[in-house]
């Protein structure tokens, strides 16, 4: 916010007058706004809270799930690729930032946080954005949060890994994996016919979850256009402010 500068009349006959206590101590210790009075100090030595750094990589479901959350509230951030075929991943200096070894993490200020839906809540709270509008869409909207961990990520995503070759699945365990992204897809399919957004007429974490997983069904070869309420809720989500695709968010390496 510009600060408002209030210039002082001159008097050049009067003598100044000794300053007030409560003037002497003004100067001494500078005004805080009434909002920033709330705030707790930064402890010192603490770092000054830049940009969020996202570590992670462009083919990563989870990675793009937390990069689409801040391009919608149009957070800047850096990106820091993690190479898994590198086992990047796996150091001990990335196991600092995420002791599960796996990406994303995402630092912010002094914090480093890892699990993609633990990221996407923690920043709805930061931003006071789609984290839903009372108590009981916040509820709806982590239902689907922790469901979409549980059943539409792992059935996805396995199955895309599986095509792409980043995996080596006995086709049994791939069939196991793409029965279940389809009775995933179904049920979400049967919620889209009911409301707009996951969580009710508003996008929320949820929606930003499942989106995130559905923007890689292709490579998985699922047909999106069996599911047309699925196809419609992923137009409403493209039109949102902010909303960019998976490799245009992420750039491929050597892409840029
Ligand atoms: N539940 C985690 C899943 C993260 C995940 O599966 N990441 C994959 C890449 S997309 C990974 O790091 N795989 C390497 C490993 O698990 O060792 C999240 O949502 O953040």
């Amino acid at each position: 916010m510009a600060r408002k500068t209030v210039k002082s009349k001159k008097k050049a006959t009067k003598k100044p007058a000794k300053p007030s206590r409560k003037a002497a101590v003004r100067k001494s210790a500078p005004r805080r706004s009434p909002k920033a009075a709330r705030k707790p100090a930064r402890k010192p030595g603490a770092k000054a809270a830049g940009k969020p750094t996202l570590h992670g990589s462009p083919f990563s479901g989870p990675t793009y799930k937390v990069a689409l959350m801040l391009a919608l509230l149009g957070e800047p951030f850096d990106f820091t690729p993690v190479d898994l075929r590198a086992g990047a991943h796996k150091t001990p200096e990335f196991l600092a930032i995420n002791r599960y070894g796996q990406i994303p993490a995402m630092a912010d200020g002094d914090l480093s946080l890892c699990q993609s839906g633990a990221i996407l809540q923690y920043l709805a709270a930061k931003h006071g954005k789609f984290a839903g509008k009372d108590a009981q869409q916040q509820a709806r909207a982590r239902e689907w949060l922790f469901w979409d961990a549980d059943r539409l990520s792992p059935g996805v995503f396995r199955t895309r890994a599986m095509i792409r070759g980043f995996v080596n699945l006995a086709p049994e365990t791939g069939l196991y994996f793409r029965d279940h992204a389809e009775s995933g897809l179904r049920v979400l399919e049967a919620q889209l016919g009911k409301s707009k957004f996951v969580a009710g007429v508003e996008p929320t974490i949820g929606d930003v979850a499942c989106y995130g997983v559905l923007a890689f069904a292709r490579e998985g070869a699922f047909d999106i256009a069996l599911y047309p309420n699925i196809a419609a809720w992923m137009e409403r989500m493209q039109a949102l402010k902010g909303f960019k695709p998976p490799y245009e968010l992420l750039p491929l390496p050597g892409s840029a």
